[in-house]
């Protein structure tokens, strides 16, 4: 009986390690790749969208990004300034202002008009098209944001330090693209990479047009 119980306590010792070494296996052919992007002048450069696409194309399944798909209208400004969408999206545009906002966008990817509403109040839209729409505010002509619409899972924007982490990439060929509002030629610059199994850091130089002050220290 004793005996039986070691054999079974050694068979189940032996289908963990086998179900350990699989899982690694498994999470060892994606990896985490870095993206610096910086300025011509060597500046980091925040609020870049950093796009990896695998060749063929589209993933599986509906993609989830960990952020929410929301636009809030906070101190007169768009907050997030960039936020990174899904295809077929809805994004809420709450209003925290003590006062009106009417939003809208004239972007071929979606043209909109969120009409007058006040405080605390909200609109959805939804995004149906890739590519980039720009928000503004009818009453309030210095307010500007931005919603890129993406069909990869591998999507992340650049924080202060100029840095985006997408997890997950898997090893491979890769075409690594990267948007900012106020690129001079307005196109995202692509690039050929290699995700590593071990993970991959790439840096990427943009030019960019001057931005308004309150945007920026490009
Ligand atoms: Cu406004």
């Amino acid at each position: 009986m004793r005996r039986r119980l070691k054999t079974i306590g050694a068979l189940r010792v032996a289908l963990l390690a086998a179900v350990l070494t699989l899982g690694l296996g498994a999470r060892a052919r994606a990896a985490d790749l870095k993206v610096l992007v910086v300025s011509a002048r060597g500046q980091p450069v925040s609020d870049a969208v950093v796009l990896v696409r695998r060749p063929g194309g589209g993933e599986a399944g509906p993609i989830h990004f960990p952020w929410p798909m929301v636009v809030e209208q906070r101190d007169m400004q768009f907050r997030p300034f960039v936020l990174i969408v899904p295809v077929g999206s809805e994004v809420s545009f709450p209003n925290h202002d003590p006062f009106k906002h009417h939003v809208y966008s004239f972007s071929p990817a979606k043209t909109f008009e969120l009409k007058l509403y006040g405080h605390d109040d909200t609109r959805r839209v939804r995004f149906d098209r890739l590519g980039v729409v720009s928000l503004g505010c009818n009453i309030h002509d210095d307010m500007s944001g931005f919603i890129r619409v993406v069909d990869t899972p591998y999507a992340a924007k650049t924080d202060v330090h100029g840095e985006a982490l997408i997890h997950g990439v898997p090893a491979g060929p890769a075409k690594l693209a990267v948007w900012h509002p106020y690129l001079r030629d307005g196109h995202d610059l692509v690039r050929d990479v290699t995700a590593s199994a071990g993970g991959s850091t790439f840096t990427v130089t943009v030019d960019l047009k001057p931005a308004p002050m309150r945007h920026g220290n490009y």
